[in-house]
């Protein structure tokens, strides 16, 4: 039975992958922090079910002896590295924390690995979640593998750091060492600090009455979003190949954050211009005004591509977020169901 260590499992991919690798008959593991409060609301169904999918570990990428001591443990044929301060926003806020996580984490899971091999001889194959938003002020029009980077946030700085880190590794030491560079993906599970999920949960509250407003930042930028679901699945080909690679993982397609508002709001009845309102706040320092992915290469090599268009996309994640916003009403007028689990 293959075993998968994944960092970042609780996390909207995090969840997926497990999902996914469960399916294929993995043994899968996960990274957690310690946290006061309980993160684990998007793989609990993992958790608790009989026999349990998932075996969880206490670790953080800024303990470099933590993850070695993990590796020795687990002995995982797959690591997938999906931890990250992942929020451009806070990345302003907080470079030197995100460099810290982002980068220098990803280098000492190399490290850690490169050990770890090195004594017991056996490979583990290492996925990177390296990101779009390293072409940042892009240089071309739609970004591919070979298309040069330009970050504009600590967070692109910070990914395009550990995606140079990956490749070195795979050069120097002979890592199977994957990146694969993805483009937006969102999901019901989307955190709710994301401009998609932000929207759909907004929309739907407004729909009911429960909120005035949606402030929001900027309108214009343009993303290439596509499902979560789907794009967890090119991970686990990249780490099937023989040959580690780079890859481009994107639809192929782009919407402005307008677009998204527009697209929400219509499927509610209501015109999105009548409900947002902006916020200077949400402005970044600096801004990635366009990205627009080809994933050819994906397709060619792994024969990956999405199933879902961005219209699925909008319509699963109006739909979930119509049921918590309905719950939250019930809540409000009721309170909350005796012996819930809202309780
Ligand atoms: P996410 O929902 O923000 O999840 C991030 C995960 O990283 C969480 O499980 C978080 O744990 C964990 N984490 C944060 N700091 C950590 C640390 N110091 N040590 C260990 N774990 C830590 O992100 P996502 O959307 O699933 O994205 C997954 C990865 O893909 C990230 O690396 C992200 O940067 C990258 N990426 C995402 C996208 C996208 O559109 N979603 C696109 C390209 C690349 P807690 O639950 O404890 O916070
Ligand atoms: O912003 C604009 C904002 O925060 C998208 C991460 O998963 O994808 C994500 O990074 C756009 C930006 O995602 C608000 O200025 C307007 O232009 O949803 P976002 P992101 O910055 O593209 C990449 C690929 C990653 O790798 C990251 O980990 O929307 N925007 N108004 C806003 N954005 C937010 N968050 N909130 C607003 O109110």
């Amino acid at each position: 039975m293959k075993r998968a260590l994944i960092t970042g499992i609780t996390g909207q991919d995090g969840s997926y992958l497990a999902e996914l690798l469960i399916a294929k008959g993995y043994d899968v593991h996960g990274v957690i922090r310690r946290s006061s409060t309980f993160s684990t609301q998007r793989i609990e169904h993992l958790m608790f079910s009989d026999p349990p999918g998932v075996t969880l570990h206490y670790g953080d990428l800024s303990d470099g002896n933590g993850l070695m001591r993990l590796l020795r443990e687990i002995q995982p044929h797959e690591v997938y590295n999906l931890a990250a301060q992942s929020h451009v926003s806070v990345s302003f806020a907080q470079p030197t924390y995100t460099a810290d996580v982002t980068a220098l984490g990803t280098l000492r899971m190399l490290e850690a690995i490169r050990e770890v091999q090195d004594v017991t001889g056996r490979q583990i194959r290492f996925y990177q979640a390296s990101s779009s938003e390293m072409f940042g002020k892009v240089v071309e029009t739609p970004q591919t593998e070979a298309t040069p980077f330009h970050p504009r946030s600590p967070y692109g700085v910070a990914k395009v750091y550990a995606h140079w880190a990956t490749v070195n590794y795979r050069e120097a030491y002979g890592l199977h060492a994957s990146c694969g560079i993805l483009f937006n993906h969102e999901s019901p599970r989307r955190g709710e600090t994301f401009v998609t999920r932000k929207i759909t949960r907004a929309a739907t509250r407004i729909k009911l009455g429960l909120q005035d407003k949606l402030y929001l930042g900027n309108l214009d930028a343009k993303r290439d979003w596509g499902f979560a679901g789907d794009y967890v699945e090119a991970m686990w080909l990249m780490l099937q190949q023989e040959s580690p690679d780079d890859y481009v993982v994107a639809s192929g397609e782009t919407h402005s954050v307008a677009e998204f508002c527009d697209a929400v709001f219509s499927r509610l009845g209501m015109l999105a211009h009548e409900h947002v309102a902006f916020d200077p706040s949400q402005q970044r320092p600096a801004e990635v005004d366009l990205l627009l992915g080809n994933p050819a290469k994906a397709a060619q090599t792994l024969g990956w591509k999405p199933a879902h268009t961005f219209g699925d996309l909008v319509d699963m994640m109006v739909e979930h977020d119509k049921s918590v916003a309905k719950m939250e009403m019930l809540i409000a007028l009721n309170g909350k169901p005796e012996g819930s689990a809202l309780a």
